[in-house]
């Protein structure tokens, strides 16, 4: 059962936390494929502040880039984590112009206990629909609140179900004001 957690109408500390520049990398390629969920994963050591914060469902704002750095221009094929599969870096090459703007997202950040993982990791599933994949880009991201603690399904259908909620509540509290304006920045 979810917990209610009470969410402020505007960022309070220690948010907003900023994360710069960071790597879209491969996962286990669950989200979409299971779940109809994608999740642009990142490292966790992104940023100091992310790795220090408690596991749970977070909710901000994310803008994707493409990594145009030089020794990148070689689109190549790289092992998913449990190395049973393989994803094409593209860097975000194949992004439109409409996939280069501010969107809502919802954050993972922990061990996936219905999944039971033995990494943690830190995912954001973006709200919009992207013309391709985009591992090997670059995300700059804000988390401005917390929505709930990560929890253990008995199915997917209730992870996926919950999921939904996060993302209505999200969607709902980064109109606000207190929280839109944090959109500008990122
Ligand atoms: P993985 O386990 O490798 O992260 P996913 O099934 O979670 O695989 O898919 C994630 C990938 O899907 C992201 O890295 C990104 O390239 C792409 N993607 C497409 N649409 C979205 C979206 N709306 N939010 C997040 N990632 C997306
Ligand atoms: N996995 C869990 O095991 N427990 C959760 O409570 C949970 N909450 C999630 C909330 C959101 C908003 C998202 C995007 C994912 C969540 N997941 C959770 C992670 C999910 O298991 C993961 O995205 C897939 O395993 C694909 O990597
Ligand atoms: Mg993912």
């Amino acid at each position: 059962m979810r917990p209610e957690v009470e969410i402020p109408d505007s960022p309070s500390d220690p948010y907003p936390i900023i994360v710069n520049n960071a790597e879209v990398v491969p996962g286990f390629g669950r989200g979409s494929s299971e779940m109809g969920i994608p999740t642009a994963n990142v490292p966790i050591d992104s940023s100091e502040q992310l790795k220090n914060l408690e596991t749970g469902v977070y909710f901000g704002f994310v803008r994707v880039m493409s990594d145009n750095s030089n020794q990148n221009r070689q689109r190549h094929q790289v092992s998913r984590i449990d190395g049973k599969s393989s994803v094409t870096l593209t860097y975000g090459e194949g992004l439109k112009e409409t996939d280069r703007k501010v969107f809502p997202m919802v954050m993972s950040l922990g061990w996936n206990p219905y999944f039971k993982n033995k990494q943690k990791a830190c995912e954001l599933h973006i709200l919009h629909k992207f013309a391709t994949s985009f591992y090997g880009a670059r995300v700059n991201f804000n988390v401005l609140g917390y929505i709930r603690p990560e929890l253990d399904y008995t199915t997917l259908e209730a992870l996926i179900k919950d999921i939904q909620i996060d993302i209505d509540t999200a969607k709902e509290y980064l109109q606000k004001p207190g929280y839109e304006k944090w959109a500008g920045g990122v």
